[in-house]
């Protein structure tokens, strides 16, 4: 039962070389945050970056809705990633036939299978998207993280979707670092890491669906091994602060799992 064992003891179930790296970089940072960088301007990104990096162990970007985009930006950020030990993470939610999914991660001005290590992808449209990214040029280790089910209410996800998409990680292990969702889908699977967003203390929820979570809820309750915090380390007045309360809260719950 992965819920049970240390982020060290599953490092070495891990097929997918980012994986075991995330596993590391939890144990060793004492962290299980990864933080969504939302914000539309180059120098607030490397800004957030700077100030969360020690508290982080994957930084998660919308690298599309980013205003003032320049190569240079990525190369600063990558600086900044490896200076604190933290992973680039894009969240591209990839969707479409194979071979679009391969234009759209290693061409376009983003370059996405230069820089990011870890993608994220939907499992709509099966196999092909993972072929696609498996065999595109960019980063020789390079992850997936495959949804499963989303934080939104009222999502068209059932039940069904969600065990076909377990299904389908499980045929490419060497690829998929995880699975984004809610609830504990592959307790028997401890080299699989559980993504789960929507996790804020402030809120329990937005405008537009978005529901949340507090840190101890997902971890204890709905095996959340990474919790993604968005706006509630990047609205607040002191990100660096937001983000260590956080980081202390989730690896807290995670030890009081693992006992
Ligand atoms: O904490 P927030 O609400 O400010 O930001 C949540 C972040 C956003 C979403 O794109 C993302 O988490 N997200 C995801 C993924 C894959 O990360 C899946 C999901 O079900 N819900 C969700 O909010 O960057």
């Amino acid at each position: 039962n992965r819920l049970k064992l240390s982020f060290m003891e599953r490092a070495r179930f891990a097929k997918n070389k980012v994986a075991e790296r995330i596993f590391q970089i939890m144990a060793t940072k004492n962290t299980t945050l990864c933080v969504a960088a939302d914000l539309t301007k180059t120098t607030d990104i490397l800004n957030l970056a700077e100030e969360v990096g020690p508290h982080i162990c994957l930084f998660k970007t919308h690298i599309d809705i980013v205003e003032d985009f320049h190569p240079n930006f990525l190369k600063h950020l990558q600086d900044i990633a490896q200076t604190h030990n933290f992973i680039l993470f894009e969240d591209k939610k990839f969707a479409d036939i194979g071979k679009t999914v391969q234009l759209q991660y290693s061409e376009s001005i983003y370059k996405i299978s230069s820089w990011a290590s870890l993608v994220t992808a939907h499992s709509l449209t099966g196999k092909g998207v993972l072929d696609a990214i498996r065999e595109s040029e960019g980063l020789k280790e390079r992850g997936v993280f495959l949804l499963a089910e989303t934080s939104a209410a009222s999502s068209l996800i059932d039940g069904n979707y969600t065990q076909a998409t377990v299904k389908l990680a499980l045929q490419y292990t060497d690829l998929i670092s995880g699975i984004v969702c809610q609830s504990p889908l592959f307790v028997d699977q401890p080299g699989l890491i559980q993504l789960t967003p929507g996790v804020q203390l402030d809120s329990i929820g937005d405008t537009l669906s978005q529901q949340y979570n507090t840190p101890e809820h997902v971890v204890l309750e709905r095996g959340a091994d990474i919790a993604v915090v968005g706006r509630g380390i990047t609205k607040s007045a002191d990100p660096a602060l937001a983000a260590q309360k956080y980081k202390e809260l989730l690896w807290n719950a995670y030890k009081k799992r693992i006992v």
